[in-house]
């Protein structure tokens, strides 16, 4: 496994993301995941699934230090005494001493970000969690957060695949020390008739999504794929024997458009 080093943080280049897993599938699936060698597992709060994210980490029988688990607070909870509250709350579900990253879910316009980034840092001073950072950030709340947090700020999880031009998103981490971690790395599935993954697969003998996921880890990205299929997980991990061109890694650049952002909500931010 290949690690991306961000601010002190030594983040796993493949996670398992579990955005809509549910019940004991989300628990079979982390679990079968860490027995595969998945290190990474993503939640949140909102994804009402942490206690079930916990089952499948006790399940696999892996040491706890050797997996990275993250989780992320809500934007309602974005005021000091709830975050700290709302942190400990994730805490009990997962049945966790710890995290290894909290991440703000997704900016809050309505809290004040230094009030919130106070809150956030002192869970970090609390223990509650060995990193933070945030998600769903553009470039100058990136700049304004790192300016008010009194702790340097791992990553910004963000959507991220080759329909969608993050270059502005990544340079802004790259200066301040930050990971770049991608969600929807294989842009939900849509992926897999593209004609360019295809034909740079054919070359590779890899699928399309195993050729996205190289994409992103080239970038020293961490990409944290969902899947609820065994055979996916395999898939998704094995992506470390083989490496794109500079060439090939240009031909998925030019694969952005404009369109191409799949997740957006009406309190998302102005994206830049
Ligand atoms: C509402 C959840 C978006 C991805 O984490």
């Amino acid at each position: 496994m290949q690690f991306i080093e961000a601010n002190g943080a030594r983040i796993p280049a493949i996670g398992l993301g579990t955005w809509e897993l549910r019940g004991r599938t989300c628990a079979r699936i982390v679990e079968q995941a860490l027995k595969l060698g998945y290190r990474h597992i993503d939640t949140a709060q909102v994804y009402d699934n942490e206690r079930e994210v916990g089952d499948g980490v006790r399940a696999a029988g892996v040491k706890r230090d050797e997996v990275f688990l993250t989780t992320k607070v809500w934007t309602n909870h974005f005021a000091p005494n709830d975050l700290e509250r709302s942190a400990k709350e994730s805490l009990v579900r997962l049945r966790q001493p710890h995290v290894d990253l909290l991440l703000l879910h997704w900016p809050n316009p309505h809290v004040p970000l230094a009030e919130t980034l106070g809150a956030l840092a002192h869970a970090k001073r609390l223990g509650l969690t060995r990193h933070i950072g945030v998600s769903n950030f553009t470039v100058a709340l990136i700049e304004e957060a790192v300016k008010a947090c009194p702790e340097p700020l791992a990553c910004d999880q963000v959507e991220y695949h080759p329909y969608l031009d993050q270059a502005k998103v990544r340079a802004a981490c790259a200066q301040e020390g930050m990971a770049v971690v991608a969600y929807s790395p294989v842009a939900k599935g849509k992926i897999k008739n593209d004609e360019t993954l295809l034909r740079i697969g054919r070359t590779h003998r890899k699928t399309p999504a195993q050729v996205c996921l190289r994409w992103l880890v080239q970038q020293n990205v961490s990409a944290i794929p969902r899947t609820s299929r065994i055979e996916r997980l395999s898939e998704n991990i094995n992506i470390f024997d083989f490496a794109l061109s500079g060439e090939e890694m240009e031909q998925i650049f030019e694969l952005a458009s404009p369109k191409g952002r799949l997740t957006d909500f009406g309190f998302a931010p102005k994206w830049g």
